[in-house]
């Protein structure tokens, strides 16, 4: 076959430019929930800065807290023959389909931030997140001992902010913290409804718990932003947050440190959502044939307001 001479020269520039031996770029889909808190979009910075870190190609959706927009991004990423699918599942159930469909692509997928409810757990590689009970059992832990250093003996009622309906967080961060009540019968949980991880729907419950319960001792908010829109609620209430109301509350974000700052808050539990690193780390591993671990748990501390003004400064998110 004659090539052209302009042709011919076209190419050699080209594969000139191509510097030798350099292997393809890895293509990492990555289906997001939202945009719901504090804590996922420090979550979301941390997967785009780590990639860019990585040198890995990384095609991100926004699903807008939607579970049918996460499944189309997935398969649209299989469509595109990405290397490999991550995901922060908004719920736990209804991935199956959608999973065997990138298994039957020979597409491994990896489980960020949440954990899946699916029989067959050859669908997904691994997953890296949170140990979320054992963040529920360090909130009622910590509620425990402040009550006792208050000397409180008596009955506490507690109202609950719930996370997201179905989702991972939401189901065990409240299984911890009432594992952790059973031994203390004194402690009850009056009221419980979910605020859907969002500072406005924290709000729109809180006010709703004040106006139907004049006795409330304790919130327990399953993320920092339920608490924080809870915070303003007890203020228009005429209540002094942090001290009428003690609050707990789970991520460690800057509005949280802010709050405990304040006087408003009593602790938070942390919730790290800096897994960049670690994905990009093992998406790179699995490109590179090795096997990972099933599990990666997230190494996190618990943060009483004592502690907020000092630990602020080193906080990364
Ligand atoms: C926890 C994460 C939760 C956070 C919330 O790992 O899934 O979702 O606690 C976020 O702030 O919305």
């Amino acid at each position: 076959m004659k090539l052209s001479f302009k042709f011919a020269s076209a190419l050699a520039i080209m594969m000139l430019a191509m510097p030798l031996g350099a292997a393809p770029k890895i293509v990492l889909g990555f289906s997001q929930i939202g945009a719901e808190s504090e804590w996922r979009t420090a979550n979301s910075e941390s997967i785009k800065s780590a990639a860019k870190d990585a040198g890995i190609d990384l095609k991100f959706s926004d699903a807008q807290q939607k579970q049918e927009n996460q499944i189309k991004a997935i398969r649209s990423f299989i469509a595109q023959k990405v290397d490999v699918i991550a995901f922060s599942p908004v719920v736990e159930s209804g991935w199956e389909t959608v999973l065997r469909e990138a298994k039957a692509a020979h597409i491994p997928v990896i489980l960020s931030d949440r954990a899946v409810d699916v029989k067959d757990d050859s669908l997904w590689v691994s997953f890296m997140g949170s140990d979320f009970v054992e963040e529920g059992r360090r909130a009622a832990n910590w509620l425990v001992d402040d009550l006792n250093k208050r000397g409180m003996k008596g009955d506490v009622n507690i109202v609950e902010l719930q996370g997201t309906v179905g989702s991972a967080p939401a189901i065990d961060r409240k299984k911890g913290f009432e594992e952790i009540l059973k031994s203390h019968p004194n402690l009850k949980i009056t009221r419980s409804q979910t605020g859907d991880f969002t500072r406005a729907k924290g709000k729109e419950v809180m006010e709703a718990f004040l106006k139907a319960d004049k006795k409330i001792n304790v919130l327990f908010a399953h993320n920092d932003d339920m608490a924080i829109g809870a915070i303003q609620a007890i203020e228009e209430a005429g209540l002094k947050p942090g001290k009428d109301i003690i609050i707990v509350s789970i991520d460690g974000v800057k509005g949280a440190f802010e709050a405990m700052m304040a006087g408003k808050l009593n602790c938070s539990v942390e919730c790290s959502p800096l897994l960049g690193p670690q994905l990009m780390e093992a998406v790179k591993d699995l490109k590179a044939g090795k096997t990972l671990p099933k599990r990666i748990v997230t190494k996190e501390g618990v943060f009483p307001a004592e502690v907020a003004a000092k630990v602020f400064p080193t906080r990364k998110y």
